[in-house]
């Protein structure tokens, strides 16, 4: 009984603002009740900071936060405030407090919100400064995020694979069907050997025919210059090749006018969108302004994997909603080219092939909202085409070439099929020059195509 008496006296003094009272109540772990009671004593400087303190333990950040902000600053230490800043969002206030602290942990805490900020080069700054404090344990962890936050400014080469590289990449998986190498290693130069040779041409998907006229080719010439070793036949079935498909090497066109206008073509997954996201990045580090179109409105997923890419790139984008009038993104990605200076753009088209005329149409109606304001753009209409279906690209091609004038293919995914060698029937049907070869998915995975290098590395 006297307990409860006690008890209710104690609490009645908290209430009325009682220092001691409060304290014990805090000791006696009724940490909500104090607040409650404390919240009404804001003004009293006594009670004022064991109030802030129970915020702080009790995580209540945006409470203590309004305390410092409202009452009185100097209720926190510097470290203390930068912590509450840093949760309740005030990221610029936290990183201000973090710098003064000048330690380790806070340099590389004002490091990473810098970093978060998008202020890449203050980050680097501070971070540089935190590895000069930073302990044993802590330095390769840090070194990794500096060297990371470099690349991202283009202040150091990311280690790069070479055009060889890449394009042994590119052709990995048609080799290893293939196995060419094989053939032209110590064997004999017999018939048994010309039907491999024919066989293996036809699976690279030469196709049939060309592989029986080739192989035909192939004997003459091994009678005519009496040749017995199958590595002399190599490079004679090398320059076969190579005839057939070097005139069909081309260069992407750089920018000359601003805008220079790149439109896309192709059905649907043949690699339209990355290879656009892979471009942009490229004129993107050439320091070029770019700015990419969403004229594939025909789904909505198309247009958000066009920003995804404009976002990995760092470049800007056009877009309206799914089912728009793709001439009308267009239309507007002109204007705001030319109105702000942008060096390239690049448009991304919807290719349903099932919906031939539409299609068609559709073609030649963005083609001609780009010439209402530059009449001799695109500078390049590239037709992009899927290596791992091989020859079937061809007669997609042609309908699309039907649309409007294609002046250049990227042949992408050859580094995803064993049919490389479809380069070869691709070229010599559509007498389209090939600009440029996808082999991979990653944003640098996009290469010039070099005939030599490409025969060459076929047949090694
Ligand atoms: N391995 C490999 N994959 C690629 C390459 N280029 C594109 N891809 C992949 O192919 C798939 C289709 O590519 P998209 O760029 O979406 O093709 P799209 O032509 O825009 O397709 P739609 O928007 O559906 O018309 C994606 O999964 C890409 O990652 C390449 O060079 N190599
Ligand atoms: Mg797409």
């Amino acid at each position: 009984m006297v307990f409860f008496w006690k008890k209710s006296k104690e609490e009645k003094l908290a209430q009325q603002g009682d220092k001691n009272a409060i304290l014990k109540l805090i000791e006696q772990g009724k940490k909500e009740q104090a607040i409650r009671i404390l919240e009404n004593f804001k003004d009293n400087p006594e009670l004022l900071p064991i109030l802030y303190k129970l915020y702080l333990e009790e995580e209540k950040y945006y409470y203590a936060y309004q305390l410092i902000e409202h009452y009185n600053k100097d209720l926190a230490t510097a470290k203390e405030r930068a912590l509450i800043y840093e949760k309740v969002g005030e990221k610029h206030k936290a990183v201000e407090e973090y710098l003064k602290i000048g330690d380790f942990d806070s340099l590389r805490s004002a490091g990473s919100l810098l970093y978060q900020l998008g202020e890449k080069n203050k980050a680097l700054e501070v971070l540089q400064r935190a590895m000069n404090l930073a302990p044993a344990l802590e330095r390769e962890k840090l070194q990794k995020d500096i060297q990371r936050i470099k690349q991202e400014l283009g202040l150091v080469e990311v280690e790069k694979e070479s055009f060889l590289d890449k394009i042994r990449k590119g052709l990995k998986k048609t080799k290893e069907t293939i196995e060419f190498g094989v053939l032209f290693r110590g064997r004999k130069v017999d018939e048994e050997l010309f039907e491999e040779i024919e066989e293996k041409l036809i699976r690279a998907d030469v196709g049939a025919k060309l592989a029986v006229k080739l192989t035909e080719e192939l004997r003459k010439e091994a009678i005519r210059k009496n040749i017995q070793k199958s590595e002399d036949l190599r490079e004679i079935l090398s320059n076969m090749l190579l005839n057939l498909i070097k005139d069909c090497e081309g260069h992407l066109k750089e920018p000359t006018e601003t805008p220079s206008v790149y439109l896309f073509l192709g059905v649907n997954g043949s690699g339209k969108t990355t290879t656009i996201g892979k471009l942009a990045y490229k004129f993107k580090s050439e320091n070029k302004k770019v700015l990419l179109c969403a004229g594939d409105t025909f789904r909505a997923a198309a247009i958000e994997q066009l920003e995804v890419w404009a976002q990995r790139a760092g470049v800007d984008i056009v877009k309206k909603h799914e089912g728009a009038d793709p001439a009308s993104v267009v239309y507007q990605a002109m204007e705001k080219a030319l109105n702000e200076g942008y060096h390239v753009v690049l448009i991304d088209t919807a290719g349903r092939l099932h919906t031939k005329e539409p299609l068609i149409r559709e073609l030649r109606k963005i083609k001609s909202s780009i010439q209402k304001f530059t009449p001799h753009q695109p500078l390049e209409t590239l037709l992009v085409l899927d290596a791992t279906i091989g020859q079937n690209s061809i007669s997609q091609a042609k309908v699309f070439r039907e649309a409007v004038d294609v002046n250049g293919i990227i042949l992408t995914k050859l580094d995803g099929t064993s049919k490389g060698g479809a380069v070869v029937p691709i070229c010599q049907e559509l007498k389209i020059p090939i600009k440029l070869i996808g082999v991979g998915e990653k944003i640098d995975d996009l290469q010039p195509f070099s005939s030599e290098l490409f025969i060459k590395e076929l047949l090694s």
